[in-house]
């Protein structure tokens, strides 16, 4: 191995969502799981299970108010004595009675004016917090044509846009979610990476645009998204999981392998860029997992998912950059192909497992945790709750 692939892998970062630990499940049913986490702190606990194992997922995503505490500080304590750091900040501004018509792109003025005092708190926890991130999902949308103006739900959008952009800390920023529906179903105000976008350019520098792997059209070309936005210094992040028929949130990387495989591609590709945005906005992007998990075990799910990006990334790595060009600049069609699939269908699990060993780590993270007796214990500390705790209402709803 490499001295630079040894060092990349040692570089690499995977957050890991605080939702994700918690019983969640589809609006038909949400299965209660033995042990899964009941409040932040045993949320952090089992993100700090995962650290522990992985060595590469050193921070949790919180959501809020499902993770709200009184003191922000005491909980960035907590965490760190866990062995995990707080990472990005999920305002929650969908699931009030009052946002029925969309939250900042409500046509009433004060649950607009609500959803962006919740926006600025979520700011001030930030900033208490140490977070860098402000990760923003919008449920507003429309369900019939007609049912309200859309420039003017434009307008809205941008106007809450700014006024929280510019309340961000020095070196924060916002990380501007899209998604083609859901729960809206006629129009969703940020439908799609080009709006989000747009949104951006407008609004400052501090905003960037976040590609949930969830959120688009079947055949979409993901990593030309991560390209286009890579190139023009607006990828903020990602929402790493998978999809096979919507917004699943599904174990990253199970059934869409060789697109996270393009999509890191695209990132080592930006990384190693001659150009100075392209790389350095390649080098601050937030790779997060957004996941929640309706019947696998929570913290194993977890693991799968932060090693499926671990393979994705070490085969990226791989692709002989060199050949690449050559071949692209020939024209030779299938032999550029072929200069990935290579890397592709490299087998890096001994790689991996060397790397591990080599950082005092399991080699199989899996294994270890099944045998770690971590899940008998906390399914005996925290017993079965029931309902939520990830997605305690979005998720559980009563089937129609
Ligand atoms: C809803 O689609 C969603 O899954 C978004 O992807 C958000 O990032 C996540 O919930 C957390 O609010
Ligand atoms: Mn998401
Ligand atoms: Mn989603």
């Amino acid at each position: 191995m490499t001295p630079d692939l040894w060092s990349a892998l040692q570089a690499q970062r995977i957050e890991t969502p605080s939702w994700g630990y918690g019983n969640s499940g589809t609006r038909f049913k949400t299965f209660a799981a033995p042990g899964a986490a009941r409040t932040v702190y045993e949320k952090i606990d089992d993100a700090a299970e995962v650290q522990r194992l992985t060595g590469i997922a050193p921070s949790v995503a919180l959501h809020i108010p499902w993770d709200e505490v009184e003191d922000y500080p005491a909980l960035g304590a907590y965490a760190r004595k866990q062995g995990v750091e707080i990472g990005a900040i999920n305002p929650n501004v969908f699931q009030d009675d009052g946002y029925r018509l969309g939250s900042v792109c409500s046509p009433d003025e004060a649950m607009r004016e609500q959803a962006i005092v919740h926006l600025l708190d979520c700011v001030a926890i930030m900033k208490q917090t140490g977070s860098r991130d402000l990760s923003l999902w919008f449920a507003d949308g429309t369900n019939y044509a007609g049912q309200d103006d859309l420039r003017a739900r434009k307008h809205r959008m941008r106007a809450a846009l700014k006024r929280v952009h510019d309340a961000l800390p020095e070196n924060g920023r916002m990380l501007v979610e899209y998604k083609l529906f859901e729960p809206a179903f006629y129009a969703t105000d940020l439908f799609d990476w080009g709006a989000a976008y747009a949104h951006c350019l407008k609004i400052g520098d501090k905003a960037q645009v976040l590609v949930d792997l969830g959120h688009h059209a079947q055949g979409v070309n993901i990593e030309q998204i991560v390209a286009f936005l890579l190139d023009e210094g607006r990828l903020g992040g990602f929402h790493f999981n998978a999809r096979r028929y919507a917004d699943d949130d599904l174990i990253v990387g199970t059934s869409n392998p060789f697109e996270l495989f393009c999509i890191y591609a695209e990132l080592v590709g930006a990384a190693k860029s001659t150009d100075d945005l392209t790389r350095q906005t390649a080098e601050s992007v937030a790779y997060m997992i957004d996941q929640s998990h309706n019947i696998e075990p929570k913290v194993e799910a977890m693991l799968q998912s932060v090693l499926n990006c671990q393979e994705a990334y070490a085969k990226a790595l791989l692709i002989d950059q060199d050949s690449l060009k050559e071949a692209q600049a020939a024209g030779d069609v299938l032999g550029a192909h072929r200069v990935l699939q290579d890397a592709y269908k490299t087998d890096v699990r001994p790689l991996l497992m060397e790397w591990r060993e080599s950082r005092g780590l399991n080699p199989d993270p899996i294994a270890a945790h099944r045998a770690s007796g971590y899940q008998q214990k906390v399914a005996q500390e925290r017993g079965t709750a029931q309902g939520g705790g990830g997605y305690p209402e979005k998720k559980t709803a009563q089937p129609v």
